[in-house]
């Protein structure tokens, strides 16, 4: 059994409910609980600045699937959630589901990084990880601490209403 985390990201048909039903969606995952979740955030996006406000959030999930089953899993959710896959680089998208920790691996696989190679510096990914992790530490031994000491909360938002 892995503690993995979860970073969920919306900005496009209604987000808020975007990341309810993909919530729903990871807790009927086989071999798989929905441990905790953040709150929901909005935050200003990142790439192209001429696309709607996110809505972001992180859940902790403990599975026993294989790291690539479960990004088939993720990859499946976004399908059936109208995810389109377009070229245009960090555009606007129904639903994103990155696996942001898998336990304390590291992977470098053509299909799956891990730690995923932008958390470190995203404000949309680590408050609300501090928010139901607070004492975590990367696989390179980083507290979250120091990455949030050196991020600061900006373009956030934490959205009032229960997740
Ligand atoms: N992939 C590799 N590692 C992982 C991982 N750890 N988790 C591969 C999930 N997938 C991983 O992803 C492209 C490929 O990455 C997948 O096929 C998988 O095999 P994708 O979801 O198709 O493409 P993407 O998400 O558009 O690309 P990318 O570069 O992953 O974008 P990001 O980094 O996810 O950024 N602004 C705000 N405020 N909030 C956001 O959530 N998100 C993005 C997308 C841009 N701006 C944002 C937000
Ligand atoms: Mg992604």
């Amino acid at each position: 059994m892995e503690r993995v985390y979860i970073g969920l990201g919306s900005n496009l048909a209604d987000p808020l409910a975007q990341l309810r039903s993909a919530l729903a969606a990871l807790a009927a995952l086989p071999q798989t609980s929905l441990a905790t979740q953040s709150s929901f955030y909005a935050s200003d996006p990142l790439g192209p600045a001429d696309q709607p406000r996110y809505v972001n959030a992180v859940a902790a999930l403990d599975t026993e699937l294989a790291p690539l089953e479960l990004l088939d899993a993720l990859q499946r959710i976004e399908l059936e959630q109208g995810r389109m896959r377009k070229a245009e680089r960090w555009g606007p998208r129904t639903l994103d589901l990155d696996i942001l920790l898998f336990g304390e691996h590291r992977l470098a696989e053509p299909r799956l990084t891990v730690p995923h190679y932008h958390m470190h510096a995203r404000a949309f990914v680590l408050y609300p990880l501090a928010e139901i992790a607070p004492q975590l530490r990367m696989p390179d031994g980083r507290g979250l601490d120091e990455l949030l000491a050196a991020c600061p909360f900006e373009g956030l938002e934490r959205l009032p209403e229960p997740a």
